[in-house]
Formats: structure tokens, C-alpha cells, sequence
């Protein structure tokens, strides 16, 4: 006879870890997700196509659109309160969390850090609300891993500046009323606020993924794009910029990417427990138990290491390479569980039915942006040895 049965998150109390406030936020953020996405988003992954507007202005009322940022119209949350929002968006999926991270930790994290009063005051409110969505332009189609070599020009001609070059792969790109482009000057590397349509701009919509269908990726294209001396960020002139706001979407994958391995745990449970094979639940069999039980066991970590490098930031002492400790073990450890509930379930585990294969397949796309596992791989080992393995 079946006993009592607990969660992934109860078997390791994380809700004893949270303020009353945080549980409060991730309450609702949770329930927005299983109203709002978890109906419709396999409907909008098989079909390649996101209503990413509408759900930009849903998101701003729910206030998760750059909510840890002060001012400006932003919530001023925790780092930990963002991260624990993150987790339950990309228990929805991946591609609604990269919605909120490029918008709230790339894009007007650019701004926010980086910007004038102006600009901040001009751009931020609106993106809190969700009223206008941004993108951020740093990939090339030469230039992933390694930004600083990066051909996008920005030239001077009397007060304002030329942009020409390319970007790739950029999140959002179709539906952004504003990209942040990040461009070589004589200055060193500067971002700058582009308006769309602004003459010589334009994006084109990536076709043919495979992963994070649920997300709009684009191309940019910027041919002789003149803009004011005003539209170029006054705060940086070096690799630092784009890198400060990596270090703040990173940090959100870390929480988020434990959803997703969630969703999928939680899935495969119910799932195991109903799977009748040889007259008993497949949840019966110690052979399953043992993925169970490793599974928790890796998503307990992972939401523990998440807690604690969120506690790091809210204090103020969280460095890069700790960052890429965790996007390193939480990407790795979710894609893990998502392969191991995918084979828990079956040849049921490979339709859309189920959420599990469509995070496993977000997941390759989250293991490999915002910087790939080697990427951060290199990044501690740097700080282990104090030798860099980049170059
Ligand atoms: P390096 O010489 O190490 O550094 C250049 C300058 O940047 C500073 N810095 C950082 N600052 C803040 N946060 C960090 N994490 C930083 N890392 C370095 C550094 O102090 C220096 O400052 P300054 O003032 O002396 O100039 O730069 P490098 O060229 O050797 O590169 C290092 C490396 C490889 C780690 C870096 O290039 C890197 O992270 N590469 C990966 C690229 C990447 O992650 N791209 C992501 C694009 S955006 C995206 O994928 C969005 S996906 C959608 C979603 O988020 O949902
Ligand atoms: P490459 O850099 O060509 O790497 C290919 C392989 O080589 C990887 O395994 C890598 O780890 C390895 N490699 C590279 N250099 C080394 C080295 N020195 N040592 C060992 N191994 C190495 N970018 C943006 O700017 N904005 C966005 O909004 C954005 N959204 C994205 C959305 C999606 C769905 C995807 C898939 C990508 C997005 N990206 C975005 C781009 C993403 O950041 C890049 O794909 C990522 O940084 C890797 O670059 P790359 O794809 O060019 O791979």
C-alpha cells in the first residue's frame, strides 16, 4: 500500500531557508506559472511561437520584470527573493525565464549600472512594466565564448556615433522596442541603447531550434545605424560592462535551472507512481527509487548552493567565480535529472504530453549560453591554480 509521499523541496526543508516574504513571492510567482504557462507552453514550444508581449506586460504586473534592481520602477527585491522567482518561472520553461533574465539582468541591468540618469529614467519604468521589452547584443556569429574580439563597430562622426556589425543568437531580438548593443570604439568596448527602428536596424528571427522553442532568438543586423552622442551607456568602456550584467543572469540560471529539474522530478514521480509494468507501479521497483533518490538528492544541493550564493549576494560578497560554480553544477545537474526522469517515463517521455523532454531540451541551450559549462569550467580553474586556461 502506498504511504505518505513528500516533495524534493520538503525532503530538504528549503522553506525553512526563506524569509516569510520570500515564500510569499515564490507562492505567487508559482501560481501565475501554473495558470499562466504550464496550460499553453507546450502548445507554444511545438509551434515555435511565444504571445512574448502580452506575457511581458503579465510579468510586469506581476513585478518580476528586473525586480531586483533599486528605483526606476523596479521592485528593489533580494537577490535571493529574484532567484527563487527565476526557479519557478523555468519550472514553467526555460524560455519564459530568458524572457525575464534578458530583460530584468541584461538589458536594464545595462542601464541600471551603466546609464545616466537620462536613460534610466527614460527606459527603465517603462521595461519594469513590461511596455517595452529589451534585448541584449553581445554574441556574434564569430564571437561566443569570446566577446572581446567582437567586429561590431561604433565610430564617431561629428557628435554621433556609426554602429555596423552583427549579432547573433540574441534573446528577444524580434519583439525588443529596445536592444542594449555592445560595440568596439576607439574608447574600448561601449554599449549602446538602440531603439527599434531605428533606420539601418533590424532583426531576423532564428527558425529551426530544437530548444527553447518557447523563446523568441534573433539575429541583429546594424547597417550604418546612426545614433545620438546620448544613446551610448557613459558608465563603461571595457569587457567589465556586459560581464557585470552576465554575472547577474548567470546567478539567476543557478536558481533557475533547479526548477526545471524539478518540474521534471516531479513529473517522473507521478508518473512512476501510476506506470503500472509486471503488476506493480514502476515507482516500486528499487532500480527506479535509486534515480529518485539520487535526483533529489542532486536538486537538494543545488537549491542549497543556490540559497547560499544568493545569502553571498544579498550580503555583498559573491564573486564571479563563485557564480560559475554554480551555473556550472546546476546546468550540469539539471540536464542530468532531465535525461534520467526522460528515461523513467518511457517512451511517453519523449512526446509533449510531458514537460520533461521540452526542459531536457531547454537545458542544452542553458548549459551552453551565458557562458558554456567549459567556459565556467576555465573560470574555476583559473581561481583554483591562478592560471588561465583561456588563451
Ligand atoms: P577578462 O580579461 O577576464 O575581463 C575583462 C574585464 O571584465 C572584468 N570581468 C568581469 N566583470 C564582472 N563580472 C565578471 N564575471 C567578470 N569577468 C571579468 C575583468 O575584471 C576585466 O575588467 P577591466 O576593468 O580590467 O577591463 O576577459 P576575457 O576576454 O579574458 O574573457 C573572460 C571570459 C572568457 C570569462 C568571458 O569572455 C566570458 O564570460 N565569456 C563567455 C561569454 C558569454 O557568457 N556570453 C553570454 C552572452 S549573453 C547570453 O548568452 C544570454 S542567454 C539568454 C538568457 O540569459 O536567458
Ligand atoms: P563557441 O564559443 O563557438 O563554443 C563552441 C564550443 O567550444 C563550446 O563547447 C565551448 O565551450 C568550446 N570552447 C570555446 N572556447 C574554448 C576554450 N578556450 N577552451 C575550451 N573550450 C572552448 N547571446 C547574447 O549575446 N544575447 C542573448 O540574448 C543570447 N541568447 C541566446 C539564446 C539561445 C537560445 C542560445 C542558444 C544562445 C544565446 N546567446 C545569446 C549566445 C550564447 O551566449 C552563446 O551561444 C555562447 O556564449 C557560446 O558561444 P558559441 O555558441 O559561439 O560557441
Amino acid at each position: 500500500m502506498a504511504g505518505k509521499r513528500q516533495g524534493p523541496e520538503e525532503l530538504f526543508d528549503i522553506d525553512s531557508l526563506l524569509s516569510d516574504e520570500e515564500r510569499e513571492m515564490r507562492a505567487v510567482v508559482r501560481k501565475w506559472v501554473d495558470k499562466r504557462v504550464k496550460p499553453e507552453v507546450a502548445e507554444w514550444f511545438e509551434r515555435g511561437e511565444i504571445p512574448a508581449r502580452e506575457l511581458g506586460l503579465e510579468l510586469g504586473e506581476l513585478g518580476v520584470l528586473g525586480m531586483h534592481l533599486d528605483g526606476y520602477g523596479c521592485a528593489g527585491t533580494s537577490a535571493v527573493a529574484y532567484g527563487l522567482a527565476c526557479t519557478e518561472l523555468e519550472a514553467g520553461d526555460s524560455g519564459i525565464r530568458s524572457l525575464v533574465s534578458v530583460q530584468g539582468s541584461l538589458a536594464m541591468k545595462a542601464i541600471h549600472a551603466f546609464g545616466s540618469e537620462e536613460q534610466k529614467n527614460q527606459w527603465l519604468p517603462r521595461m519594469a512594466s513590461g511596455e517595452v521589452i529589451g534585448c541584449f547584443g553581445l554574441t556574434e556569429p564569430d564571437f561566443g565564448s569570446n566577446p572581446g574580439g567582437m567586429r561590431t563597430s561604433a565610430k564617431r562622426d561629428g557628435s554621433d556615433w556609426i554602429l555596423n556589425g552583427t549579432k547573433m543568437w540574441i534573446t528577444n531580438g524580434n519583439v525588443a522596442g529596445v536592444a542594449v548593443v555592445w560595440a568596439q570604439t576607439d574608447e574600448g568596448i561601449k554599449g549602446f541603447i538602440v531603439p527599434a527602428g531605428t533606420p539601418g536596424f533590424s532583426a531576423n528571427l532564428i527558425h529551426r531550434k530544437l530548444s527553447l522553442r518557447a523563446s523568441v532568438t534573433s539575429e541583429l543586423v546594424l547597417d550604418n545605424v546612426r545614433l545620438p552622442a546620448d544613446a551610448a551607456l557613459p558608465g563603461v568602456s571595457s569587457l567589465r560592462g556586459p560581464l557585470t550584467c552576465l554575472s547577474e543572469a548567470r546567478f539567476g540560471i543557478i536558481f533557475g535551472a533547479m526548477g526545471a529539474a524539478r518540474d521534471c522530478l516531479e513529473s517522473a514521480i507521478d508518473y512512476g507512481v501510476e506506470r503500472v509494468q509486471f503488476d506493480r507501479p514502476i515507482a516500486g521497483y528499487q532500480l527506479t527509487q535509486k534515480k529518485y533518490a539520487e535526483m533529489a538528492l542532486e536538486f537538494g544541493k543545488g537549491m542549497l548552493l543556490a540559497l547560499h550564493l544568493g545569502r553571498l549576494k544579498d550580503q555583498g560578497t559573491l564573486r564571479p567565480e563563485q557564480v560559475s560554480t554554480g551555473k556550472m553544477n546546476n546546468t550540469r545537474q539539471a540536464l542530468e535529472i532531465a535525461r534520467e526522469c526522460r528515461s523513467i517515463m518511457g517512451a511517453n517521455g519523449v512526446t509533449l504530453e510531458y514537460p520533461v523532454i521540452r526542459h531536457m531540451n531547454n537545458l542544452e541551450s542553458v548549459y551552453t549560453y551565458e557562458g558554456t559549462y567549459e567556459m565556467h569550467t576555465l573560470v574555476v580553474g583559473e581561481a583554483l591554480t591562478g592560471l588561465g586556461a583561456f588563451r
